[in-house]
């Protein structure tokens, strides 16, 4: 659990010209964010596109990954998928390269009741010995689990946490609350991290920490050391960008902000937002106005 305590970015997958998925900028990414003090990787979230993506796009960027990581910080894949079976497959591949966790959210599209939801997660964490970190992310899926539900899902083995994606702080505070203290909880939403971490979040795990590393890094480490002013300030500053990051496609403005800062992460796939000249010099504006970016 220490290990996971920290600022982890949920990866962009850097694609190629041609779309195909670009192995030396993933290397060079990652080597410039864990240069920043980033507490680990997750990938193919929603930043990372794995819905956009196939089965063996999705396998190939976790091996790029893990290698290019070596150990240095816990690697979290993404498994989630409509259908069990999909994930059921990349759970056992990420378990067999080698990946610290894996994390999946909720199946979607088809409105299932909870216990079909809960066995979706069993057949998950039953499929090979490696950690499972529940990704609840209710905007995006449609679906949430109650109190009572993560309650008991927290209690199964080799359940060891979830990436809370949603404002709401009273209902994290109350996971946290019953679910105990190792079990872990990150904050989502990275414009509302400092007060994910105010009600006991371990870490936080967010699409914004790709562009901005260090202010968040330091939002954390001033959180910890109790220097709750210092810590305010980095986010207030973050979020004055991630105001302006909110009028775009967020993946589309990351990627358009990574590629000014030397890392050549190429388009969203569609039907993600793809920028026009106009969007894309008025990003190059934004970007000249923060020079932490
Ligand atoms: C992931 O799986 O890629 C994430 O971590 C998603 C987290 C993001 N949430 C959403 C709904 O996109 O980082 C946040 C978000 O982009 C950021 O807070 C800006 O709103």
């Amino acid at each position: 659990i220490e290990r996971y305590k920290g600022i982890i970015p949920a990866l962009i997958t850097p694609y190629t010209n041609e779309g195909k998925i670009n192995e030396a900028v993933t290397r060079k990414l990652i080597q410039h964010l864990l240069s920043k003090g980033v507490k680990g990787l997750y990938l193919s979230g929603s930043t990372g596109e794995g819905f956009l993506q196939t089965v063996e796009e999705r396998k190939q960027f976790l091996e790029i990954v893990v290698d290019e990581v070596q150990g240095e910080v816990p690697v979290i894949s993404q498994v989630g998928a409509v259908d069990t079976n999909t994930c059921v497959e990349l759970t056992k591949h990420a378990a067999e390269v080698g990946a610290d966790a894996v994390s999946a959210v909720a199946p979607f599209y088809y409105k299932h009741g909870s216990e079909q939801i809960k066995q979706h997660y069993l057949d998950i964490v039953n499929a090979a010995d490696i950690p499972l970190i529940i990704y609840h992310i209710p905007d995006f899926t449609g679906t949430s689990g109650s109190i009572d539900f993560y309650e008991e899902l927290s209690k199964v083995e080799n359940i060891i946490g979830l990436k809370y994606t949603s404002k709401d702080t009273f209902f994290m505070q109350q996971l946290i609350d019953v679910c105990g203290d190792e079990f872990m909880v990150f904050n989502g939403p990275d414009e509302c991290c400092i007060a994910g971490l105010a009600v006991g979040a371990h870490g936080a795990i967010g699409s914004t920490y790709n562009i901005m590393p260090e202010k968040f890094v330091s939002l954390f480490n001033h959180f910890a050391n109790g220097n709750i002013a210092a810590a305010k300030q980095e986010q207030y500053e973050a979020n004055r960008l991630i105001r302006k990051l909110l009028d775009y496609d967020f993946i589309a403005f990351e990627r358009e902000v990574l590629t000014l800062q030397g890392f050549d992460v190429g388009k969203p796939r569609k039907p993600l937002q793809q920028l026009t000249d106009m969007e894309r010099s008025q990003i190059r504006k934004i970007v000249e106005e923060f020079p932490f970016l």
